[in-house]
Order: C-alpha cells, then structure tokens, then sequence
C-alpha cells in the first residue's frame, strides 16, 4: 500500500489568506442559504481572482499531463472549523448554515478549475454538492451514505458515458479508519492477454442503486480500459459491472485480474478536516474502508462535487447543472 505524498498541496504554506478574506465578504454580502445551485455555481467561479497560485498550477498539472496517480490532495483548503454544523444524517438535500455553504463555494470554485460542475438529476436530489455521510439503515450499501461495509472500488456512474472527467472530496470531518483508496490505470501490472480483453467491448454496468432511476434498460457495451496505451483510461466498478455474456469466463477472469492489479498498485489517504482531494474520474478508480457511524453529529463528513472539463460537451447537455 502506497500513501499520496507527490501529489500534495499544503496550503498552511501560504496564499490562502486572500481566498479567505474573500469567502467572509461573500458570506456578508449574500444570503447564501437561500441560494439555488446555478447561482452558487456562478458566485463560486469569482474565486478565481483570489485563488493561490500553487492551487492553479498544481491543478493545471493534473489536467496536462496528470500526477503520480493522478489525484491532487490540497491541504487546508478550509480551516477545521469547530463551529461546524452537525454532520447531516441524510443524502437527500436539507438547509445549509452559512458556513457549510462557504465551504461549498470553495469546492466549487476550486472545482471549476477543472471544467463545469455538474450532477446527475436521479442522484440524491440532484444537488450540485452532494454530502457523504453515513446513513442509518444504509451501513451496509454501496452508496455514498455506507459506513460498516468497504465500498468496493468503483468510478463514479461507471454506468454513464457522461459520467464526470473529476470529482472532489472536501473534508469537513474525519474519521481514523475511513481511508479513501485510490489506483491509477497507469499504474495497473496486469498480463497482457488480461489487458487485451479489458480493452473489448464486452462488459455491460448497472446503475449503481443512489440513482433513482426507471428499470435498468439495455446497457451500452463499454470496455474496462480505453485510450492510448502510455496513459490509458479506465471504467470499472467491482459491483455493478459484469461481462455482457454470462457465460464470458475470459471476460469475468479477466475482471478478476483487474481488481487484483488495483489493489497492488492502491495507494490510501484519510481525510482530515480542510483537506480536499481531487481525482481524476477518467484514469482512477476508488474504494473506502469501513468505518462505525454513531450517528450524534459528529461522523466523518465529505461534500462532493464532479465537473466535466469538456466546455463543448457541457453545452451540449444545455448547460444543465443536474443532467438526466
Ligand atoms: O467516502 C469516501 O472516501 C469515498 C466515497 C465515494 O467514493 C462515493 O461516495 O462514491
Ligand atoms: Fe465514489
């Protein structure tokens, strides 16, 4: 097991001070709470202006020519803040206190470096931040709102071919035994005649179940690895992707061999409160380990927000901030 340490940004090192001072005169200016997505989008993109250097050549590196797994981990994006709200018990979209909605703005404006943000509309009430936050009832799932069991490796809506380019998970609280788990395709050691068949159309995914969607329709036949073969791109999800044929042993073998290069070549981060980590959707996959919700307030809290970095492709799904 590696750990991410060439692809850090620690901004205790300086040049957040201007981005702070911005965020408080937003938080005095605007009524945040009451604000609709599209608008926060909006406001969150005059950030720029006071974004750190370091944060938008480290970013522009991930874009260019990618990082040792490409993901960037920034470091104090946000202060730990104790007078944070209690961790949401829901996925589903409730009232933010200003604070939070701070927090989000800085998501997404250091998202919107990276291309549009965007959601699904089936997913968790098409919130363009979602939370990740241990549900009751749901410990067990494989969705966002698990906690007890490992969430298998995955890449967000494997199922989509407008699934995002990026995502970002910021820290608001931690957890000591929740390791986000990260590999890059570029990374895998896989045989060749594996790698030949993950790079066949012969594997079909299913909606993974935090998008509520109708039935599960015919699936577009997708391979596993694409694109050139010095920086290849993957899409595989441990759970919800299979071979198309039910009787493909080749293709199933070949799934298996793909996870065990995975886990070779996985590198962990726990997040800490004001870390936020940012990784490319298109060429990594990622799990998290379990961890015991106690459901009082306190339990880890991550926001999440995914862009396209396509400006064409983003308008020709209307410029929509939840897509269906
Ligand atoms: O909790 C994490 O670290 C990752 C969560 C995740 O991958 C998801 O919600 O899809
Ligand atoms: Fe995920």
């Amino acid at each position: 097991m590696f750990q991410i340490i060439d692809d850090v940004v620690d901004l205790t090192c300086g040049g957040i001070d201007e981005l702070r001072q911005r965020l408080a005169d937003l938080g005095h200016s605007y009524d945040l709470t009451a604000m609709p997505d599209k608008e926060t989008v909006e406001l969150s993109s005059t950030l720029v202006k006071a974004m750190p250097l370091t944060v938008i050549q480290s970013i522009r590196r991930l874009l260019h020519g990618g990082t040792a797994h490409d993901v960037l981990l920034l470091r104090n994006v946000v202060p730990s803040a104790p007078e944070l709200e209690p961790t949401p018990a829901s996925l589903y979209p409730l009232p933010r206190h200003t604070e939070t909605r701070l927090r989000e703005l800085v998501l997404l404006g250091v998202m919107g470096l990276l291309g549009e943000p965007f959601t699904f509309a089936s997913l968790y009430g098409g919130r363009i931040v979602q939370d990740v936050v241990p549900v009751r009832g749901a410990e067990d799932e494989q969705t966002s709102g698990g906690s007890k069991a490992f969430l298998e490796w995955h890449v967000e809506d494997a199922f989509s071919p407008d699934r995002c380019d990026y995502f970002g998970l910021l820290c608001l609280r931690g957890e000591e035994t929740a390791a986000t788990r990260i590999a890059a395709v570029k990374n895998l050691q896989l045989g060749e005649r594996h790698r030949a068949v993950l790079r066949e159309n012969r594997f079909v995914i299913v909606p993974d179940i935090g998008h509520t969607l109708e039935g599960t329709g015919p699936r577009t036949l997708t391979p596993v690895i694409s694109g050139p073969a010095p920086d290849p791109e993957i899409c595989f999800d441990s759970v919800y992707m299979t071979p198309s044929d039910e009787r493909d042993s080749d293709g199933r073998e070949a799934l298996e061999g793909a996870a065990s290069a995975i886990v070779r070549a996985s590198a962990d981060h726990t997040l800490k409160p004001g870390d936020l980590l940012i990784v490319d959707n298109r060429r990594v996959v990622h799990a998290r380990t379990p961890f015991n919700p106690r459901f009082d307030g306190t339990d880890r809290w991550l926001m999440r927000a995914m862009v396209c970095s396509s400006p064409l492709q983003h308008r020709r799904r209307g410029g929509a901030r939840a897509i269906t």
